[in-house]
């Protein structure tokens, strides 16, 4: 059996979980809060970050981008998430918005979830071992330090973030322009995947590997930033996208 850790609330484990799950792969996740994730995936023989992928034969895979790439080579040409003329440019874009989206994203919410206290643990800690749950309660002005220190959250800086998020909704936004119905190719894709996947904190869709809250739970000015996104072309886009492809099986997946 495949092991998958993960900070389950993480949207690069959600990009993971999707692939896999898109695959039908069968795996089993470990879950663990942030800080107990290092000991772990370092433990698995990966770095500091999740996810990990730890396959039946040993090998360890803890990019999330080589996770996709791992599963693809599991399944049939024509399922793949990225084959054909235009994988190389979704590939490019999976970079681009791995390494812009993905951590501005993530430090946006942190700031908007921080500011309503212990609150948001009773989402993040869903899927941990009862332990860390009730160490990181315990432990909270600690922890909520440490990652403010971790992801150098400082005054004013969602204002940065969530402009240098915009950006990336912008740009996607762009290429669908045209009309696509993709943002390569006429099927989904990996490039559709990793922006769905990495567009989670700011349009907390309905559908995702552990329960996100809704926005009325989550206050109003949280509230007003996913309703934002959600709105914009790239947003209503991504929400589409899980709806209509979250659960949706690749046509033939090999073991
Ligand atoms: N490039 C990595 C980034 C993964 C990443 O940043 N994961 C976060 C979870 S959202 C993490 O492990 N953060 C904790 C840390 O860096 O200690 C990937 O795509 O797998």
């Amino acid at each position: 059996m495949l092991r998958l850790i993960t900070i389950p609330i993480s949207h690069y484990c959600e990009k993971a979980r999707w692939a896999l799950d898109r695959a039908q792969l069968p795996y089993r996740e470990e879950g663990h809060v942030q800080v107990i994730h290092r000991v772990v995936a370092r433990r698995a023989g990966g770095g500091s970050t999740v996810p990990v992928l730890v396959a039946d034969d040993g090998q360890v895979i803890s990019e999330s981008a080589d996770i996709l790439d791992w599963v693809d080579r599991r399944l049939e040409p024509g399922t793949r998430l990225f084959e054909g003329e235009d994988a190389g440019a979704a590939r490019a874009l999976c970079a681009r918005l791995d390494e812009r989206l993905g951590p501005t994203g993530r430090r946006l919410i942190y700031v908007h979830v921080f500011a309503r206290g212990k609150a948001m643990l009773d989402y993040n800690n869903q899927g941990v071992p009862r332990w860390e749950d009730r160490a990181l309660r315990a432990m909270w002005p600690l922890a909520q330090r440490a990652v403010s220190r971790l992801l150098d959250i400082r005054p004013g800086v969602e204002v940065q973030d969530e402009a240098a998020v915009r950006a990336e909704f912008d740009n996607v936004a762009a290429l669908l322009a045209d009309g696509r119905p993709y943002l390569f190719g006429e099927r989904f894709g990996g490039a559709d995947l990793t922006f769905a996947a990495l567009a989670a904190p700011v349009i907390a869709p309905i559908d995702y590997g552990v329960r996100l809250p809704r926005p009325d739970e989550i206050g109003a000015a949280t509230a007003g930033l996913v309703q934002r996104f959600r709105e914009h072309p790239a947003g209503a886009f991504a929400v589409r996208m899980v709806a209509e492809h979250r659960r949706a099986p690749a046509l033939a997946a090999t073991a």
